[in-house]
């Protein structure tokens, strides 16, 4: 997440050898701070389709399970989810998210007993309001979430509010919600890639997680995700996803002749 600054090009032109020519005034302070080659697969575009069409049908194969199976998952797959959740881009590159894995029985109890107890005020203690309870019909949930012991792995991602540098002082960090957002997505398609089922979710308020996890104060839990393999009678609520018509946009500010060409084309797609 860099962007280049105008006022560089406004700088006295450096020696043709440094390479911040070449990247069009980009500022890097390559002395400092060294690149090195980016390392990309041009892949054929008979493979992009074909790859690109196959992650498309694996991601839409995934669904938010509700009902799971007490059956054990090795620690590796876990581990495995969260290195590529920590492979998602960040602002400034810091990294503010961090997560933690339970499979003791005792702290799933824990985590159940507090969240059911917000739940349970949530829904039927007002705090929800009506017009929510409603949004919430068709997914038939309840203050009751008794998967939270019966799956195998609870993995709570903290967002990092601030880093803490050795000195103690504060360490500001950047972009933190889009940050920790796009390393959960990076996580839930790990998980389905890899075969097993999760939940987003997010009792509220979610306070209680880190004071039983133990995590520091300027860590803020973002999302709790039961994991594991769906019960055999598992449901799922009849749901369907918005088509590419409604959520997506092409060059809305193009020409009338080109926004019609557009549409045409987007109606031979669905
Ligand atoms: N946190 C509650 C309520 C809830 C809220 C939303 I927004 C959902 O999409 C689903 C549930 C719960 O987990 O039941």
């Amino acid at each position: 997440m860099s962007s280049s600054r105008p006022d560089d090009r406004s700088r006295p032109a450096a020696a043709t050898e440094n390479p911040d020519d070449r990247r069009g005034g980009l500022r890097g302070d390559l002395g400092r701070f060294p690149h090195v080659p980016l390392q990309f697969e041009r892949l054929p575009a008979a493979e992009m389709v074909r790859r690109a069409e196959q992650f498309e049908r694996l991601l839409r194969s995934r669904r938010s399970v509700r009902f799971f199976s007490d059956e054990p998952v090795d620690r590796r797959l876990i581990e495995l989810a969260i290195r590529t959740a920590g492979s998602a881009p960040s602002g400034a590159h810091r990294q503010p998210w961090h997560f933690v894995a339970v499979s003791d029985p005792q702290t799933k109890r824990r985590i159940r007993v507090a969240a059911e107890e917000e739940e349970r005020e949530s829904y039927l203690g007002g705090r929800m309001p009506e017009e929510w309870l409603e949004a919430l019909a068709p997914l038939g949930t309840d203050w009751r979430k008794p998967f939270l012991e019966t799956v195998p792995w609870l993995v709570v991602a903290f967002a990092e509010l601030h880093g803490v540098e050795e000195d103690g002082s504060v360490r500001k960090n950047y972009y933190v919600k889009e940050s920790v957002g796009i390393a959960c997505g990076l996580f839930i398609a790990a998980l389905h890639n890899m075969g097993l089922a999760t939940l987003t979710h997010t009792p509220s308020p979610m306070g209680f997680l880190a004071e039983i996890l133990g995590r520091p104060r300027h860590e803020k839990p973002f999302i709790l995700f039961p994991i594991g393999y769906p019960a055999a009678d598992a449901t799922v609520p009849d749901l369907e996803r918005k088509s590419l018509a409604e959520i997506a946009t092409w060059n809305p500010v193009a020409d009338r002749a080109d926004r019609a060409d557009c549409a045409d084309r987007d109606e031979g797609d669905e």
